[in-house]
C-alpha cells in the first residue's frame, strides 16, 4: 500500500487520521514495523502499540505519547519520530533505528483525545465516568508506584476528588489506559532501558522522583544523560531545557509513568519531555499552532539522538 500523501505535519491530525496512518505504515514497513491493540478504553476504543525492530536482539525504547487528552504536539511529535525512524537517511537517525527497537504508543488516552478534539480543547483526563457529575481519571497520576503517596511536604501532587484535574483514580491501574501501559511494561520485562513519557508544554526534561524530593539513586547518570539530551536539543533552534528531578525542577506528583518505569520496572532512564508551549517562541500553552510541529520533533529527535549516545557509556 502507498503512504498517504494527505499525511503531514503541516496540520494536526486526528485520532481517525493517525490510526490510518499507522496501519499504512506498518503495512508499507512490514517487514520491521508493526501496530497491535494493547487495550481498549471505556469507550471503546483500541489503544495501540507502534513497534519497529530492524534487528533481532536489540534492546529498546519505551515511548508513551498524548496521556494527557490537550497535549496535542505529544502525539504529533511520536507520529514524526515514527516517520524518521522509519524514512530517514541521516546516519544518527539511522543508528538509532537499526540499534534499538522502538515501541511507540502515539494516543496513550484516546478517549481523552477525541473529547479535546470535538468538544473541550483544555480536557486533560481519561473520560472515565467516575462520579455522579464528572469524567476522567488524571491516568498520569493512576499508576502503581508511590500511588497517592505524599512527599516529605505533604504535597501528593494527585487528588482524591473525581471533579478535578488530577483525581488519582479509585485504586492505582484501575483505569484501561495505564493497565494497557502497564502491559506492555510486563510483558517485555528487561527489554528497555529508556521510558519517555512525551507531553507539554514547558521545556523540560524530567526524572525521578514525582513523589518524593528524594533523590534517587541514580540521579548522577540521570542528569548526565539528560544534560546530553539538552545540548543536542539545544543546538537545533536554540530552546534550553531545563533538567532535573520532577518534584523539585517542576512540582509534586504520584502515580506518574516514569516514576512507575523506574521505581516498579528498574527502567532507570526514565524521563517525562514537557515540549513547546511556552516562552521565547510563542505562549501558546496547550495549543501550539501547527507550524511548530516540525521544529518541535526535529529538536525533540536530535536530543534523543544525544541522550542515546550519552545512554551508551553507561
Ligand atoms: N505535566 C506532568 C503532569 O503529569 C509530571 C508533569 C511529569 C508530573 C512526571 C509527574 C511526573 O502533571 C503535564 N504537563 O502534564
Ligand atoms: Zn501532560
Amino acid at each position: 500500500p502507498r503512504v498517504d500523501a494527505q499525511y503531514d505535519w503541516v496540520s494536526y491530525k486526528n485520532l481517525n487520521e493517525i490510526n490510518a496512518w499507522l496501519d499504512q505504515m506498518a503495512a508499507q514497513y512490514s517487514s520491521v514495523a508493526s501496530v497491535r491493540n494493547i487495550g481498549t478504553t471505556i469507550q471503546g476504543r483500541p489503544i495501540r502499540l507502534f513497534k519497529i525492530s530492524k534487528k533481532s536482539g536489540n534492546r529498546g525504547i519505551f515511548v508513551e505519547a498524548n496521556i494527557h487528552a490537550r497535549e496535542w504536539i505529544s502525539s504529533a511529535t511520536a507520529t514524526y519520530l515514527i516517520n524518521e525512524l522509519l524514512t530517514s537517511t541521516n546516519p544518527d537517525i539511522v543508528d538509532i533505528s537499526t540499534n534499538i527497537d522502538w515501541y511507540i504508543i502515539t494516543n496513550a488516552n484516546p478517549d481523552g483525545f477525541v473529547f479535546s478534539w470535538d468538544s473541550n480543547r483544555n480536557w486533560r483526563k481519561t473520560r472515565a465516568p467516575v462520579s455522579a457529575l464528572c469524567f476522567g481519571v488524571d491516568p498520569n497520576r493512576n499508576f502503581a508506584y508511590n500511588w497517592l503517596t505524599p512527599d516529605e511536604t505533604g504535597s501528593l501532587g494527585a487528588s482524591t476528588s473525581p471533579c478535578t484535574d488530577t483525581y488519582a483514580g479509585p485504586s492505582p491501574l484501575s483505569e484501561n489506559e495505564t493497565r494497557a501501559i502497564e502491559s506492555v511494561f510486563a510483558d517485555n520485562a528487561g527489554k528497555f532501558d529508556v521510558f519517555l513519557s512525551f507531553h507539554s508544554y514547558g521545556h523540560y526534561l524530567l526524572t525521578a522522583w514525582g513523589h518524593t524530593r528524594v533523590p534517587p539513586a541514580d540521579n548522577s547518570m540521570l542528569q548526565t544523560v539528560g544534560n546530553a539530551f539538552r545540548t543536542a536539543l539545544q543546538a537545533v533552534n536554540g530552546i534550553n531545557y531545563a533538567v532535573g528531578p520532577t518534584n523539585t525542577v517542576l512540582y509534586a506528583a504520584s502515580g506518574a509513568s516514569p516514576d512507575h518505569a523506574y521505581g516498579h520496572h528498574g527502567i532507570k532512564l526514565a524521563y517525562t519531555l514537557e515540549m513547546r508551549g511556552n516562552g521565547n517562541y510563542g505562549n501558546y500553552g496547550f495549543v501550539l499552532p501547527p507550524q511548530f510541529i516540525i521544529p518541535n520533533a526535529q529538536e525533540v529527535i536530535a536530543g534523543l539522538v544525544g541522550l542515546v549516545r550519552s545512554a551508551r557509556t553507561f
